[in-house]
């Protein structure tokens, strides 16, 4: 990403119910010192222009702290805590292979399918009146084909690796990148198709919602509508 000397302390550029939210809870848990500037989606969901003069890829979280400017969750959970983290929520030796995986499989593979899924929802919702069912038709079947399987194998295996780990992905006693970078995927499936998961992925995102740091990253970022109770 860019260079430039608009700021000298850590800035989220934080962008209305989006994955920016967990970088707020990231921060909260670190009680690190930072400030947030405030995006509003437009009215088909996508970036303000003035984010994307910040990010020109379009997309949120972005980060800026003093000459730097980063986008990319994985990127700048691992950036935070390598500058801000004093060895803090770190995984357990035994953890890291999994935290390692899951920092990387959040936004790798789970959050294409439930995006993918997203768009196939949003198609025929937003295509003119006439066309609407044959699109409805179309677009459920390619989600029945396509997504629906892929999405049941996470499920379960998510559901699987959490009835061994304990309380956070790592298996420590608090969370990690891992558990920063899952928690949006999984509180915004809760909160889409709570019915396609198990009981180990809901009771995990009420943890998260739980605590503390998350409650005031809640407070301090406004809108954000993934954080409801877990059905
Ligand atoms: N893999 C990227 C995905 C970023 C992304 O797609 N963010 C969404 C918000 S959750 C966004 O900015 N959407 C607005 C748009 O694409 O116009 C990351 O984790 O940072």
């Amino acid at each position: 990403m860019s260079s430039s000397e608009t700021s000298t302390t850590l800035t989220v550029h934080h962008l209305n119910d989006s994955r920016s939210q967990r970088m707020l809870w990231l921060l909260e848990e670190l009680e690190v010192s930072y400030n947030i500037t405030k995006y509003h989606r437009l009215e088909d969901g996508s970036t303000p222009a003035e984010l994307i003069a910040i990010n020109p890829l379009g997309t949120a979280p972005v980060i800026t702290d003093g000459d730097v400017t980063l986008a990319e969750s994985g990127a700048i959970v691992e950036y935070i805590l390598g500058k801000y983290g004093n060895g803090r929520f770190s995984p357990p030796e035994a953890g890291k292979i999994h935290n390692l995986f899951f920092t990387h499989y959040t936004e790798g593979t789970l959050m294409p399918l439930l995006v993918q899924r997203l768009i196939y929802g949003l198609v025929p919702q937003r295509s003119p009146f006439i066309v609407r069912p044959l699109l409805w038709y179309i677009f459920s079947t390619l989600d029945n084909l396509v997504v629906q399987p892929r999405l049941t194998r996470q499920a379960t295996f998510i559901e699987e690796h959490l009835s061994k780990c304990g309380d956070w992905l790592a298996g420590g006693q608090g969370p990690t990148s891992a558990d920063f970078m899952m928690s949006f995927a999984l509180e915004a499936w809760v909160e889409g198709n709570p019915e396609m998961l198990g009981p180990k992925i809901k009771e995990y995102v009420k943890r998260i919602h739980a605590r503390p740091a998350y409650q005031r990253a809640l407070e301090k970022g406004g809108e954000y509508k993934y954080a409801k109770p877990a059905l």
